[in-house]
């Protein structure tokens, strides 16, 4: 056979082969399979808060000051200035006070409703800190990296639920996000502190920083339900950070229907294989059609 043929047949079986691999866009062929599922794990980062005004990791948002976020959560950071990381979580915790779920969490929360009642389960395993699948209703959010809302005593290691505005009487109106804001440089003791009066030991947020392990715990609760679903969404997150990033690809590779919503491809787009779904576009507008009671 001439070569030229034979090379047209190859690039003809490769994009044979693409094709057959690429995740579907045919929301009628995912709400068939959402019908079907009786355990539904929903994986969410920072895109689904996005429509609410949350900053994303990798967007424009992603800094605060002229520090990445990637910067500031770390061990070493903290270790370093601590009065400066509380800076950028008081932050965080306070820019929340005027942000609210918008429709991709409460589309989330109510599909768990109607699942619920005819004898099904829906889990939510986020990667986000901001609380907001909770505030829209969802039960049982399996948070991976902790809560921007619970502190962890750095000394006896007591976690506490802590919402109060400020955290702290020296953090008041402190962390702005501007690039030429000076770090306020608190000292230590006037920082975060346990309120066990035996100990009195610097507080640090309870999330997991770049370099820490998530809580075994957490992750095995993760495994639990990534291994039990029947289906999985994967909503508004760059795939980049593990272990969550392997989470969809772990799913698909048991031959479950992995439905990613997002605003581009990420590396799990490749990884869904031909049962795939991709929906592109904000998915506070593709999950309230994707996830609308039957
Ligand atoms: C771990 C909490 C074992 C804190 C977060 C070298 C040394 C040490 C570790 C590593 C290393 N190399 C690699 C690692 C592992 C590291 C890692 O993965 N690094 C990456 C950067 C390569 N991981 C860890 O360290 C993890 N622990 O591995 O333990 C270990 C221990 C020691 C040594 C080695 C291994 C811990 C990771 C957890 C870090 N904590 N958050 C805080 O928030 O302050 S991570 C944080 O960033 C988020 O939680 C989230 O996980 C991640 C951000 O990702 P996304 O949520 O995806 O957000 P992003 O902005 O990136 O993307 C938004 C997406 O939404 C985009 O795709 C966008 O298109 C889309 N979007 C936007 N708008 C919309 C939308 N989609 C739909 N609709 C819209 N409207
Ligand atoms: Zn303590």
């Amino acid at each position: 056979m001439h070569s030229f043929t034979q090379h047209l047949l190859k690039v003809g079986k490769r994009a044979a082969f693409k094709m057959a691999n690429r995740p579907s866009s045919d929301m009628a062929a995912f709400r068939e399979k959402l019908k079907a599922s009786k355990h539904l794990v929903v994986l969410t980062g920072a895109g689904v808060s996005a429509e609410s005004g949350v900053p994303t990791f990798r967007g424009a948002g992603g800094y605060w000051r002229t520090y990445k976020a990637q910067d500031l959560a770390c061990p070493e950071a903290f270790q370093e200035n601590p009065s400066l990381v509380w800076e950028f979580y008081h932050y965080r915790r306070e820019v929340m006070a005027s942000k609210f779920p918008n429709p991709a969490h409460h589309a989330i929360a109510e599909c768990q409703k109607w699942m619920e009642k005819e004898g099904k389960k829906l889990v939510v395993i986020t990667q986000n800190i901001d609380e907001l699948h909770a505030r829209a209703d969802t039960k049982g959010v399996i948070e991976l990296h902790g809560s921007l809302f619970k502190t962890r005593c750095t000394k006896c290691g007591n976690i506490e639920v802590n919402k109060d505005s400020p955290i702290c009487e020296a953090l008041r109106d402190k962390g702005a996000p501007d690039p030429d804001s000076k770090g306020a440089n608190i000292p230590e003791k006037l920082l975060p502190r346990c309120g066990i009066p035996a100990c009195g030991g610097l507080l640090r947020p309870h999330v997991v920083w770049f370099g820490e392990s998530l809580e075994s715990h957490i992750l095995e609760k993760a495994d639990t339900e990534l291994d039990g679903c029947d289906l999985c969404l994967v909503v508004g997150t760059s795939s980049v950070v593990y272990p969550a990033a392997m989470f969809a690809p772990q799913v698909a590779s048991r031959g479950v229907s992995v439905a990613e919503f997002n605003l581009e491809t990420t590396p799990a787009t490749q990884q869904l294989g031909g049962h795939g779904f991709f929906f592109s576009g904000p998915c506070g507008q593709s999950l309230p059609t994707a996830l609308a009671p039957f």
